[in-house]
């Protein structure tokens, strides 16, 4: 299953890809009615792609007198389709954002309360040079730490590699997506893409439990459930709220919070004893099955209505429905999925119930990823073997990834081992990470904090050193690859512009930084594209093709099961496990169990999050475009509720939660029927505290404010962050 570089495509990469270093980019037919377009002649179309969130859709860039006047989506782009989201759309309000980090900056106040010094790169890189020293040599590299999300992270990863660090984390793991790839590993071998391998648009029947489609604006993906709704797909959303896509569903189940497992395990019995499932792919691919059948048995239809609130009847026509349509049926696995500590398992039973109507590797359920990289840079040295390091995550043994909760922790208590430096890359811990007053406890136990960002967001003030990185629309980065249906996409991104201020990229920031601490045979490129041509070159792509249209499309293996093509699971056996021996052997139930959650105490509501179709986390909620377009979030309140409570719509209230945590600043209310009367939801990424984030500073209120005591999903340690509960208080 891997992609095939023709000879022929060599001989073409070898010799275009030098050109391609210095030649300048020409018009490639797909963007010329563009171009010829009013008003547009004059504009130079530079491809690249998207970082205002993390489906990196390709775009084009238009430059006029060196400045970028219009963004357009890059129609050869398999994440964009040529469409960007509204927040994509904003690119412009990032790059001329008036409050962007523009130098570097030392701190020479306190953590916490900064005075910033303006800095010049070489006194600021060579002060963080000189303590990543002095603390490797008091406490080895094991108290060397990052931190990271986003493209640019890959060079700070090659440099911390190269010395000797092994402590890295994302919050896009623990934090959110881990629980549903490990459940996916365990029991297809395989997890499930970013983009996520769902065949939508050729499916019969798609559910979404708790994935909001449209509002978190995963471009290619909504257009694919378009596509599938088209040719007639039906639609099941299990949703506490009536969310956009849920207004277009067929069924719409509004599920009591927490109680998702119940269902899906009152599903998976139905498929069972009503012999809906795929006997023939079960018999063939998956073992476990007796196992699973006598594990369900308490799980009725009349025992799900009882914890879900769904219908009894609902319950049983819907996996009938599953039954009628399977295989081309996907259950879609979610993202953001760190709920309420048992995530791993529940997104096992949305496994195991996928496995059984047999959509994995099937037409219109998950098609089978192929596979494609391109080979690293050639010729650098070995990283040096990295010391002992902490064993961070011990206690948790499918955290694949270490988890931010474990080194934030581990700076607390330096058990087993002090860590003394914090590398943050564009990562603002302090929306990102629940507890807050822990991560502040943990940052007074460092000698080095370095945060390399864009914007002044709320971490920044605790940073010793902050490195202004230019936006996307300015640098180089690390070549994207994405898996889809059949094909392969390597994506570049260039610089459309020079960067502004002072503002570098990472890779040159990296470069700069590596020599200061010896390490400069590991960075031996020029410049970024000198690092990008080469790498091309080693995996015969063409550099100039890739530049001149943003991405190359290569072929991929076949998609769906077939007598030719049979799937491979990655798990021990080799077989989809219904029933996980790896969970057994290591103490946890094999097989998903249903575990009751508190529900809200009298006056309390649970609270509910989610992301804003205009914003992503907290990094766009200062873009002056988006901003017009929602300035701050609303607590999203049922009418009858709130009218009991005497709430009206538009008036300002503030929070509290269960263990009397009070959210900064204040939220209006909005009173909608699209929401169950027991929890409360508001979008993620407002409640900013940073002055110098101008227009986002003191907006709306923080969910993660709110958010206290996490549970800890244990067999991969993520956060999970919807088990809080608060209290409206009026006279905001
Ligand atoms: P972002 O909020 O996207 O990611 O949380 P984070 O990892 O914090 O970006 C944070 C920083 O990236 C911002 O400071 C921004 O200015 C900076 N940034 C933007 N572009 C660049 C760039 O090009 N270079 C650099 N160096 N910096 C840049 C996301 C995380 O939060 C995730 S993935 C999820 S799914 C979770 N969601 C979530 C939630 O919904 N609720 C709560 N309470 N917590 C959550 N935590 C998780
Ligand atoms: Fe950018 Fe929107 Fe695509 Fe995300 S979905 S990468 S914000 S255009």
């Amino acid at each position: 299953m891997s992609v095939k570089f023709s000879r022929r495509t060599f001989f073409k990469a070898t010799g275009a890809a030098t050109a391609g270093i210095t030649a300048a980019v020409t018009l490639p037919k797909v963007f010329q009615s563009w171009a010829e377009g009013a008003g547009q002649q004059d504009m130079k179309p530079i491809p690249t792609f998207c970082e205002l969130c993390f489906w990196n859709c390709g775009l084009i860039a238009k430059v006029e007198n060196d400045k970028v006047v219009k963004i357009d989506g890059n129609p050869l782009s398999l994440r964009g389709r040529g469409r960007l989201c509204g927040r994509g759309n904003a690119a412009l309000g990032a790059l001329y954002d008036p409050d962007r980090l523009k130098y570097p900056l030392i701190n020479i106040g306190k953590r916490g309360e900064p005075v910033w010094k303006r800095s010049t790169w070489d006194e600021a890189l060579g002060l963080i040079a000189r303590k990543m020293h002095a603390i490797k040599e008091q406490y080895g590299t094991e108290a060397l730490a990052m931190m990271y999300h986003g493209t640019g992270s890959s060079f700070w990863k090659h440099l911390l590699h190269a010395y000797g660090v092994s402590t890295f984390a994302a919050p896009s793991f623990a934090q959110c997506r881990g629980p549903r790839d490990i459940g996916f590993m365990l029991t297809f071998g395989s997890d499930v893409g970013s983009p996520e391998y769902y065949d939508f648009s050729r499916s019969k029947y798609i559910v979404l439990l708790g994935s909001h489609l449209g509002e978190n604006a995963h471009n290619s993906q909504v257009q694919d459930v378009v596509k599938g709704f088209s040719s007639g797909a039906k639609l099941t959303v299990v949703d506490p709220r009536l969310s956009n896509i849920a207004s277009k569903a067929d069924r719409w189940l509004p599920i009591r919070p927490a109680t998702d497992l119940a269902l899906l395990l009152a599903w998976i019995r139905i498929v069972i004893e009503e012999g809906l499932y795929d006997k023939e792919y079960v018999a063939k691919y998956a073992n476990g099955f007796d196992e699973l059948r006598a594990a369900v048995q308490p799980y009725t239809p009349a025992w799900a209505e009882n914890e879900t609130t769904i219908a009894s009847d609902v319950i049983v026509d819907v996996a009938r429905e599953l039954g009628r349509y399977a295989p081309n049926v996907c259950i879609g696995a979610g993202r953001y999925s760190t709920w309420y500590g048992d995530d791993t398992q529940r997104a096992r039973a949305v496994a195991i119930l996928n496995a059984l109507l047999g959509t994995w590797g099937r037409e219109g359920g998950y098609f089978l990823p192929p596979s494609g990289k391109v080979p690293e840079y050639p010729g650098l040295p070995a990283y040096p073997e990295p010391g002992e390091g902490p064993k961070l995550d011990a206690a948790y043994p499918f955290a694949m990834l270490q988890t931010t909760t474990s080194i934030r922790q581990t700076t607390i208590t330096a058990q087993p081992h002090p860590i003394k430096a914090w590398f943050l890359y564009g990562t603002n811990l302090m929306k990102t990470v629940p507890d807050k007053q822990e991560t502040i406890k943990a940052i007074q136990n460092l000698d080095l904090l370095v945060a390399i960002d864009v914007m002044p967001v709320d971490i920044i003030n605790y940073a010793d050193v902050v490195l202004p990185e230019c936006t996307y629309l300015e640098r180089y980065d690390n070549i994207n690859v994405g898996m889809f249906k059949g094909e392969v996409e390597i994506a570049l991104r260039q610089p459309a512009v020079q960067p502004f201020w002072e503002s570098k990229p990472s890779w040159w920031i990296t470069r700069e930084l590596g020599g200061k601490l010896g390490l400069a045979e590991f960075f031996p490129w020029k410049d970024g594209e000198e690092y990008l041509a080469k790498r091309c070159q080693a995996g015969e792509i063409d550099f100039a093709q890739l530049k001149r249209d943003g991405v190359i499309i290569q072929k991929g293996s076949a998609p769906y099961i077939s007598a030719d093509n049979q799937p491979e699971f990655g798990t021990p056996s080799g077989k989809i496990e219904l029933y996980s021996k790896q969970l057994a052997d290591k103490g946890f139930d094999p097989l998903p169990t249903y575990t009751r959650h508190p529900t809200p105490p009298a006056g309390y509501f649970r609270l509910l999050f989610g992301r804003s179709p205009l914003h992503t986390f907290s990094r766009t909620t200062n873009n002056f475009m988006l901003d017009d377009l929602q300035k701050e979030n609303a607590l999203w309140i049922n009418t009858k509720k709130g009218r009991e409570l005497g709430l009206k719509n538009g008036e300002y209230v503030s929070l509290v939660n269960q263990d009397g945590l009070i959210a900064n600043g204040r939220i209006k209310i909005k009173l909608t029927q699209r929401l169950r009367d027991d929890a409360v939801y508001m979008n993620h990424g407002f409640g900013v505290h940073a002055k110098g984030m101008t227009r986002a500073n003191g907006q709306g209120i923080a969910d993660d404010d709110l958010i206290s005591k996490p549970a800890i999903d244990p067999i991969m340690g993520g956060t999970a962050m919807r088990g809080n509960f608060v209290k409206i208080v009026k006279g905001a």
